[in-house]
């Protein structure tokens, strides 16, 4: 990209310019241009920056992902492209397993990310040999993992479609989903909803997880108050007030 680091817009153009090299490489869906592009104007209204409401909301993930026996962090076309190294980084401090999980689910886009993660240093990426099913869904959507998404007790969806927000909800997972609408049936139905940028966000979470993990906290006041409503009515709020 020609486009200097001192550009006010830098971060935002070098987003698009990873999206749009992982179209080029089939990683990511032509929707997932589209999908980027909503997150871009949510995001222009919460002042392109992680508000408190998120933090809360991503040390409280900081935690379940910590605390859980089973983590999962699931991994789409969009994600795959923005912040490889950010999910190595997360799944290796909370002792996540990463897994390929896609809405426009083709074999050969989940072997691409397979091995788009594994050239940035992944390992044991699961997804591209699914042996399970979500219950609730049709068949495509439906596939993962009997080790990884399927015996999950914690799972963060980033991006995810409502109907397997809610699937997997319904299956007593604990999950995390980061979507820069608090109105999507995602956000709504998530145990944690970290309305902020997928950038921002995962960093944020490692972040937090490693500062937990340094001062050997157990399970914090912020975690027992924590209340996934309130939290959505303030980034609402954040949105309708504008910054
Ligand atoms: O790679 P695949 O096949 O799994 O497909 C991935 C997409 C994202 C295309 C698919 O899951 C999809 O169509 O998603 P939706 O239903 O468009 O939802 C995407 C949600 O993520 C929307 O609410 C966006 O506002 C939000 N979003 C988009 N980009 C970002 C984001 N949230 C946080 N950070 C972003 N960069």
């Amino acid at each position: 990209m020609n486009v200097p680091e001192s550009h006010p817009r830098y971060e935002s153009l070098l987003r698009r310019d990873r999206l749009i090299e992982g179209f080029r490489n089939g990683i990511v869906a032509e929707a997932g241009l589209i999908a980027h592009g909503r997150g871009e104007a949510l995001d222009y209204l919460i002042g392109e920056k992680t508000n408190d409401f998120a933090e809360e909301a991503e040390r409280v993930s900081a935690f379940q992902l910590l605390n859980a026996s089973n983590p999962i962090i699931s991994v789409n076309g969009n994600v795959a492209a923005l912040c490889p190294k950010s999910l190595i980084e997360l799944a290796s401090t909370t002792g996540a397993a990463l897994e390929v999980n896609l809405f426009y689910r083709t074999e050969e886009r989940i072997a691409k990310i397979v091995e788009h993660l594994e050239n940035f240093g992944a390992q044991n990426v699961l997804g591209a040999e699914p042996d399970a099913q979500i219950p609730g869904l049709e068949h495509a959507r439906a596939l993962c993992t009997e080790s990884g998404i399927f015996s999950a007790d914690v799972i963060l969806v980033p991006l995810e479609d409502g109907d397997r927000a809610q699937a997997l909800r319904d299956m007593g997972k604990t999950t995390i989903v980061i979507d820069l609408n608090p109105l999507s049936r995602s956000s709504k139905v998530a145990s944690v909803s970290i309305v902020d940028e997928v950038t921002r966000a995962i960093p944020n979470v490692t972040k937090f997880a490693e500062e937990i993990k340094a001062s050997g906290e157990g399970l914090s006041k912020t975690m027992a108050d924590f209340d996934n409503e309130r939290n959505l009515a303030m980034a609402l709020e954040a949105i309708r007030k504008g910054f």
